[in-house]
């Protein structure tokens, strides 16, 4: 077809020890092991452009041909694309509300996809989807997660996430639920101190989420729209599971801008106590424990809650979180070391897409000294590759005939072994 940029799979097999091979577009059973006790699933994180925002930033999509930017015209290629790829999961960010309930979810619907959906607070009407395949996963719980916070005046922005607790359908073995996050964080370049707080309120309720009766946590995939640049503190918080805030100025969190000029540096903490979240982004017990009634010992206490009760803390400039995150990306290409771009348009063309999840220990880089939880991993099996910023414009950037957002689809297939 004119016009289109083929994107290929790219399958990744683990040697013991050895580092992380990519061996190109062949097929994966041939060269990676088979096992036996396996959940095999694939997921697909992908802004669809909602057309209220398309028309607001009208600006932002000047380069393009003027139908190519109907919803009429968009829609049936992202229901094609989706259609296409057949992922078992799907997070979609900026889901149009009206557009959600007439078209989107009954055509999802009848792809055998449950919808679950979160618009956002405040007046634009979109939001966060995630839709499963009923064949793959029964729904544990839906939770959503306003990062809007009336006691709070920092969490003034309507974003939201949304977090799924899944149940993968295998006969007749016992499988971990699968805990799914889905989020469209802050756009603004300026304010990484209310997206960090956006992304720890994410994390706590994945906690809590995903928190298992033995303490250790569930399989973890966190997707979605970070606005925020592979490399930057936001990024690097979250695969690292800390950070060191001292001195740094708000415009410089999410890395998204390069001038940080009559910046405010972030306060210590960044987020008020009333949140309830802790600087290890898990929300805070502050209820007095309760004496059980039994005839056992009366010094036994239990919590009413499964939250991790914290102990206060001193004030300090770091942050942390439990998981251990890996990215299905690598963001740049390995032979020539040009980024990879999820996202493009007359103002910008770069990676603010991810599809974090928590790896299976060989997968994991050895990190001495750091704290990581228990945390059920899942392996790479494969990710559909992205694209150069000068591939897009060879295709005239995005959205184009072919693809109709300003974002492309970020696709990956994982394995759960049981
Ligand atoms: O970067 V985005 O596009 O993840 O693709 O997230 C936001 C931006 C989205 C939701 O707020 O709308 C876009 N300049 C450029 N883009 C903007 C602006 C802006 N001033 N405001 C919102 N968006």
């Amino acid at each position: 077809m004119e016009g289109t940029i083929k994107r290929h799979w790219e399958y990744i097999c683990n040697h013991n020890k050895e580092k992380m091979k990519i061996l190109g577009d062949k097929n994966v059973d041939s060269k990676c092991e088979d096992s036996e006790n396996k959940f095999d699933f694939s997921v697909m994180s992908y802004n669809i452009l909602s057309q209220d925002l398309l028309e607001d930033n009208s600006h932002l999509y000047r380069h393009c041909r003027r139908p190519v930017l109907h919803w009429s015209f968009r829609f049936p290629n992202i229901l094609k694309e989706i259609k296409h790829f057949d992922a078992d999961v799907l997070c979609l960010q900026e889901v149009q509300e009206d557009h959600y309930g007439t078209e989107i979810r009954p055509s999802l619907e009848s792809l055998g996809y449950h919808c679950e959906y979160k618009m956002r607070t405040g007046r634009k009407p979109d939001g966060c989807a995630i839709c499963f395949k009923h064949s793959k996963f029964s729904l544990l719980s839906v939770n959503p997660v306003e990062f809007f916070r009336p006691d709070v005046p920092l969490l003034d922005r309507d974003n939201v996430g949304l977090v799924l607790l899944l149940q993968p359908r295998i006969p007749s073995t016992a499988s971990p639920a699968l805990c799914v996050a889905n989020t469209h964080l802050l756009y603004n370049p300026r304010r990484g101190d209310i997206k960090l707080t956006q992304l720890a309120m994410l994390l706590a309720e994945i906690s809590s989420v995903a928190h298992q009766k033995d303490g250790s946590f569930c399989p973890i995939v966190m997707c979605g729209d970070f606005n925020s640049v592979p490399g930057s503190p936001l990024y690097s918080f979250i695969k690292e599971g800390k950070l060191n805030y001292e001195g740094l100025a708000i415009g410089k969190v999410s890395g998204q801008e390069q001038s940080s000029r009559g910046q405010r540096i972030l306060s210590i903490p960044i987020w008020p106590p009333n949140l309830g979240i802790s600087q290890n982004c898990v929300y805070e017990v502050q209820q007095v424990p309760k004496v059980e009634k039994t005839d056992g010992d009366p010094t036994q206490t239990q919590l009413d809650k499964t939250e991790v009760l914290v102990t206060p803390e001193k004030l300090s400039s770091h942050l942390q979180h439990h998981f251990s995150l890996s990215s299905v990306y690598s963001h740049y290409f390995p032979d020539t070391g040009i980024p990879e771009v999820t996202t493009c348009h007359s103002r910008s063309a770069i990676t603010v897409d991810y599809i974090f999840y928590s790896a299976e220990k060989e997968d994991v880089a050895e990190k001495p000294g750091a704290e990581v939880a228990l945390v059920g991993g899942l392996k790479l099996l494969a990710r559909l590759s992205l694209l150069t910023e000068q591939d897009l414009w060879t295709v005239n950037g995005l959205p184009n005939e072919n693809n109709s957002s300003d974002h492309l689809p970020l696709l990956a297939k994982f394995r759960l072994e049981l």
